[in-house]
């Protein structure tokens, strides 16, 4: 067991934290978490929690809502029991772990193997004195199971040591319908829902067994003499699964899961879990060499990204906060879309797929909220659980402890078009017709409806969209959001692409879909006219898109004078002021830039970045990376990496962001997406796909993988040789074109060209 938990040799690939700091426990806990888009497990202390009410609760499983029997109920996402708790005692008492005394309890994540592992030395006088090593693992190859192993090795003492190993918390936010010594079954209170988890526990003595007395259901205990040297290894296998209706039992499924890992014992399980991680890494891997603090920050991306999704469950999304923190109570935010599923779609297709399959299961909820509200179509729920109802609290405490109304919910509709893009994205770079046929028109069509009938004509004869919020959340009720309105006019615009394809490709199949949706050319017809009428704040002199109506007339604070600010501008400067200024809270027309560069004419994209860039105020995680995408694309490499490790820094310095509800996982999206589509310039086009590198001058290289219509491609630019190199490792051949120029690439032909350098600060022109 003890090789087990060696971590891998190569520093790049760990994340290590010696600290032991009370006060930042929580934010490590997120850090550590384990997850596999199923089941995730905080880095929590496992052994002996003395500070309990200091640390969250553990272990969340996807999909697992529950609506609270209160005023004005929000449905969140309920904490599942805890199955990695261990106290280990004298006949005294506990051998307690205490924050400042001795030595500290240092975390590690191997992020290569997909496993957190922790030591901890317990020392009681001179009586005893024990070394802990502990992994724990969430498997990557068969979702519902965790493995926790615990090696102690006794130092010092003769005396008895009693080890317990239970489940906790089971009824924090559960009702258990049953409880056996091996097995659990909870439901909600309210929402239906069941909860099932089954564990298999063994100790070993110097390699002897030694059976468990029972205490109670799902809590085990060894009491054994310790003596110096003496190994004790300690293995929890656990399985999980959750049913959201009476038909399905969890129960036969944990069982099940559970005799065949015990059948094969927890080295075969972390075997397959391994290969599962080595595969995912092969295909999503970014190698960054000349700057190891951007090749951790990559790649601690990358393996939360890897570790939020699960490919075979479409009917649960990804939360603000993945499964590694209860903030946003599991709630799913455009961040999925925008900021997630570029890097599942071209690296991962499979559960970018299983992730609009989601928002297509979820279709019903988004026409029932625009129904609601006298629109057509599919209006999507802006915090979204597993119904697709809106589920964005209605009022929450404000900066200054005032009680305000959060309109998100009800105007930041925007989220409509951001399915919708993902949608096309998705089929543009895999080409999976099936999906487009069976759900994806669907979602276009649903949502360019829900566009058509929302903007309204008016009497200059254009169609406006009056009364949202956009990305930019300090400015509410706002009219003609550019980036919104440019996004709904988009989003009509494939919806009749996507109506003018089926009608041709799969007629019997569109006939149906009319049949179904009750769609006729009429609506077709209206749509265009729409989509060709609706107002985009363009000024065509000046190539600036307004924000949103009367933006430019509002307060200008220049934010240089509060550069050394500690909290948001809104907090600085007040509510009232803000919404009266043109401070913005995260990038808006800088967003419209990044997803829909060709609605920039021109230079107008570097006017627009110009314009709006310095009046962000960066209020929300998503915003550095938006700019450093942008920022990249225009060439302005060394201002994009300035974005780029501060995106970095919001969960991984301590100094930056309190992160102890969740990894914010749409910045970690934001990561890749500055990596690829920035500083590698990819752009993903009908014939094939485009790159136009400008790498920093920090990095010497940089290389990743993608997947293209069921090709591999392996990428690598290398900016010591001024080269890029791209090569076909599975596939047909394909175009792709380098800063506008077509190359054909196959099996047996690797791509290699010069790259350009990137501008020199001197010739930025901002
Ligand atoms: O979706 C975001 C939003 O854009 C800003 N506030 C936080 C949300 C969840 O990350």
């Amino acid at each position: 067991m003890k090789q087990a938990l060696e971590p891998t040799a190569d520093a790049a690939w760990v994340l290590n934290d010696d600290g032991c700091d009370p006060l930042r426990e929580s934010d490590r806990e997120t850090r550590f978490t384990v997850s596999n888009g199923f089941l995730g497990a905080r880095a929590s202390h496992a052994v002996n929690r003395s500070f309990r009410r200091l640390v969250s609760p553990n272990s969340y499983v996807a999909g697992l809502f529950d609506t609270p029997d209160t005023d004005r109920p929000v449905p969140e996402r309920v904490f599942a029991p805890d199955w990695l708790d261990v106290r280990i005692g004298l006949a005294g008492g506990p051998l307690v772990h205490h924050f400042g005394q001795g030595p500290s309890h240092p975390l590690t994540l191997d992020m290569r193997r997909g496993l957190a592992l922790a030591e901890c030395r317990l020392v009681e006088g001179t009586a005893v004195s024990v070394r802990l090593g502990l992994l724990r693992f969430v498997s990557l190859s068969r979702r519902s199971l965790g493995l926790q192993l615990l090696h102690l090795e006794v130092d010092q003492g003769e005396t008895d040591i009693t080890l317990e190993a239970s489940f906790e918390g089971g009824d924090h936010d559960l009702i258990s319908e049953r409880l056996e010594i091996e097995f659990g079954l909870w439901r909600t209170h309210h929402s239906g829902k069941r909860l099932a988890m089954a564990a298999a526990v063994a100790l070993r003595i110097d390699g002897q067994d030694l059976p468990p007395t029972a205490l109670a259901p799902l809590k085990w205990s060894w009491t054994w003499r310790a003596r110096p040297g003496q190994v004790v290894c300690l293995e929890r296998i656990v399985t999980v699964a959750r049913s959201d209706g009476p038909d399905q039992d969890p129960g036969a499924i944990v069982r099940k899961e559970l005799s065949d890992a015990r059948r094969s014992g927890w080295r075969s399980v972390m075997e397959q879990h391994e290969t599962a991680w080595a595969n995912r890494w092969s295909c999503s891997d970014v190698e960054v060499e000349g700057d190891a603090a951007a090749q951790k920050a990559i790649r601690f991306a990358v393996y939360h990204l890897n570790s939020a999704a699960n490919p075979d469950d479409p009917r649960v999304s990804i939360g603000a906060r993945g499964l590694t923190g209860a903030d946003y109570r599991g709630h799913v935010f455009w961040d999925t879309e925008i900021f997630l599923l570029p890097f599942y779609i071209l690296t991962w297709p499979e559960a970018a797929r299983s992730l609009l399959m989601y928002r297509f299961h979820t279709l019903d909820g988004a026409r029932a909220k625009a129904a609601d509200r006298g629109w057509r179509g599919a209006f999507y729920a802006w915090e979204s659980t597993d119904t697709g109802l809106e589920a964005t609290p209605e009022q929450a405490v404000g900066p200054d402890r005032q009680i305000i109304d959060i309109l998100t919910g009800a105007q930041e509709q925007h989220i409509s078009a951001d399915v919708a893009y993902a949608v096309w994205q998705y089929w543009q770079a895999t080409g999976d017709d099936e999906f487009l046929v069976a759900a994806g028109a669907e979602i276009l069509l649903e949502t360019g409806r829900f566009w058509a009938s929302r903007a309204q004509p008016e009497a200059d004869g254009l169609h406006h969209i009056r009364g949202v919020i956009g990305p930019d959340e300090y400015h509410e009720a706002i009219d003609d959001n550019a980036f919104t309105n440019v996004m709904a006019r988009w989003n009509i615009r494939r919806a009749l692409e996507v109506a003018a394809m089926l009608g041709e490709r799969w007629p019997a199949e569109w006939t149906i879909l009319c049949r179904r949706l009750d769609l006729d050319e009429a609506d077709l017809g209206h749509w265009t006219g729409v989509a060709e009428t609706l107002a985009t704040g363009l000024d065509p002199d000046t190539g600036l898109f307004e924000q949103f109506t009367g933006y430019f007339d509002l307060e200008d604070v220049d934010l240089a004078a509060y550069s050394g600010r500690s909290v948001p501008m809104d907090v600085v400067l007040g509510r009232e002021r803000t919404q009266r200024s043109q401070v913005i809270k995260q990038a808006d027309v800088v967003a419209l830039l990044a997803l829909l560069p060709e609605e920039f004419a021109g230079e107008t994209g570097a006017t627009n970045f110009r314009y709006y860039e310095p009046r962000c105020g960066h209020g929300s995680s998503l915003s550095t990376a938006m700019h450093g995408l942008v920022a990249a694309r225009l060439g302005d490499v060394e201002m994009a990496l300035d974005y780029f490790h501060k995106t970095a820094a919001i969960d991984l310095a301590d100094t930056k962001v309190a992160i102890g509800g969740g990894i914010h996982i749409a910045a970690q999206g934001g990561l890749w997406l500055m990596t690829v589509f920035g500083f590698a310039g990819l752009s993903l086009r009908s014939d094939g796909i485009g790159l136009a590198p400008h790498l920093p001058a920090s990095w010497l290289s940089l290389g990743f993988g993608l997947q293209w219509r069921g090709r591999s491609l392996a990428v690598r630019i290398d900016q010591t040789n001024q080269k890029l190199d791209v090569s076909l490792e599975s596939g047909q051949p394909m175009i792709i074109t380098i800063y506008g120029q077509p190359h054909s690439l196959s099996l047996d032909q690797a791509l290699v060209t010069d790259i350009k350098r990137p501008r020199q600060s001197d010739d930025r022109s901002r």
